[in-house]
């Protein structure tokens, strides 16, 4: 059977992305749906009987389907321009150790299942997570379909269109997942031998702020008879960067003027920031002083300003006793910390759920550069397989 990164490769030209580079795949889009595919595929070559459930989660099960399952899986979508290891390497790890297990003559005593979920990334409706958090309760159904993509097109629109039946997006019986196990390539440059387990993943949440001015000419118009959004907007970036202290992050990676022009002084922007941090009260501090400097920049101006918390998560610290229990099976690799969300992570809250992160030698993430060697890649599917064993043994 193919090994993690011989199953990479068969799904090396699905959304390439040849103007960013690297990959856009993301919830129920062509390239991801071609995803969902493939893996309905490799799944059923395994034996594997796979469903999809009213949120649009794969799920592939070895064996019958009951409750207080072992799961592990991740997410097939990326951001735009993304790597091709952040979720992928989760999915066909799973494969690759069913693969392992079965080799060995294993067959589990529990219900076992590989789980993919949808649109982690939000890179196309906007919430990350929107999968496992619909699954949990952790986001309304009604806001869920409204939710629009850079299109138009809703998400109650994108999952009829992949056959889904948008009136029943909404909470699912977790009571089938006993545990969750998500094997994730690292996305910093904080693991030095090939896998680790996480230990926690820093509150975070994403805003949109939309500033309102006059749209006008760029060559008629005169500085002082302005009301450009553009410029707020552009404090925003910078305030975002100054308020970024003490190990927080603040990010804005996507700016939309209206209408878009280059001779055309904007008549509004919408700015989105990323902010992250070790807990609550320094994530929404860093968000406030943003705000208010964005907010004091938009009077200067002359323009309005809107913001919008488009979502929110807390601080995850991962089960210690499992995170322990699983480290030492895997004969004593690192705990680490990541800035970076996850299924596990959502779910974390519901279910005893773990991380195991792969070597990224360069560090990078969310962007073409991301990587992770083969040697790390089949040493991360003999951890997973190894950790699988020992929950489902
Ligand atoms: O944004 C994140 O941290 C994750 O990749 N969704
Ligand atoms: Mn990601
Ligand atoms: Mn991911």
């Amino acid at each position: 059977m193919s090994s993690a990164t011989g199953l990479l490769a068969d799904i090396a030209s699905v959304g390439a992305d040849r103007r960013r580079g690297g990959y856009s795949r993301h919830g129920f889009d062509p390239a991801e749906l071609e995803l969902r595919e493939w893996f309905g595929a490799e799944a059923a070559r395994r034996g594997l009987d796979v469903t999809t459930d009213h949120n649009g989660t794969l799920w592939a099960w070895w064996g019958s389907p009951g409750r207080d399952a072992v799961v592990t899986g991740s997410h097939l979508d990326s951001v735009p321009g993304g790597g091709a290891f952040d979720g992928p390497l989760g999915v066909v790890s799973a494969l690759g150790a069913v693969d392992l297990l079965r080799d060995r003559g294993f067959t589990p005593r529990r219900p076992f299942a590989i789980a993919v979920f949808a649109e982690e990334e939000g890179g196309r409706f906007g919430v990350p997570c929107l999968g496992s958090r619909l699954s949990t309760g952790s986001l309304s159904p009604d806001a869920a379909r409204a939710l629009r993509d850079p299109g138009g097109t809703s998400l109650a629109e994108a999952v009829a269109a992949a056959g889904l039946d948008p009136a029943r997006l909404g909470p699912a019986d977790l009571s089938s997942v006993g545990v969750f196990v998500e094997l994730h390539v690292e996305q910093g440059r904080g693991l030095t031998v090939p896998v680790g387990v996480a230990s926690s993943i820093l509150a975070h949440g994403r805003w949109r702020f939309t500033f309102t001015g006059e749209g006008n000419h760029a060559g008629a118009t005169p500085v002082e008879d302005r009301r450009d959004p553009m410029v707020p907007a552009s404090a925003l970036v910078l305030a975002a960067r100054r308020a970024a202290r003490d190990g927080a992050r603040a990010t804005v990676g996507r700016i939309v003027p209206t209408p878009g022009g280059t001779n055309v002084i904007a008549s509004s922007v919408d700015v989105w920031l990323d902010a992250r941090a070790a807990d609550t009260p320094r994530t929404r501090a860093v968000v406030d002083e943003i705000t208010a400097a964005a907010r004091a920049a938009a009077a200067d101006e002359g323009c309005e300003v809107a913001v919008t918390e488009e979502s929110y998560g807390d601080t995850v610290h991962f089960d210690p006793g499992l995170r322990d229990e699983l480290a030492a099976v895997l004969g004593g690799v690192p705990a680490l910390p990541t800035g970076a969300g996850h299924d596990a992570g959502v779910l974390a809250a519901h279910v005893p759920a773990a991380m195991l992160f792969v070597r990224n030698p360069t560090g990078i993430s969310h962007a073409p550069a991301e990587f992770a060697e083969p040697d790390d890649c089949e040493a991360g599917v003999a951890a997973l397989a190894t950790a699988l064993e020992h929950l489902a043994g």
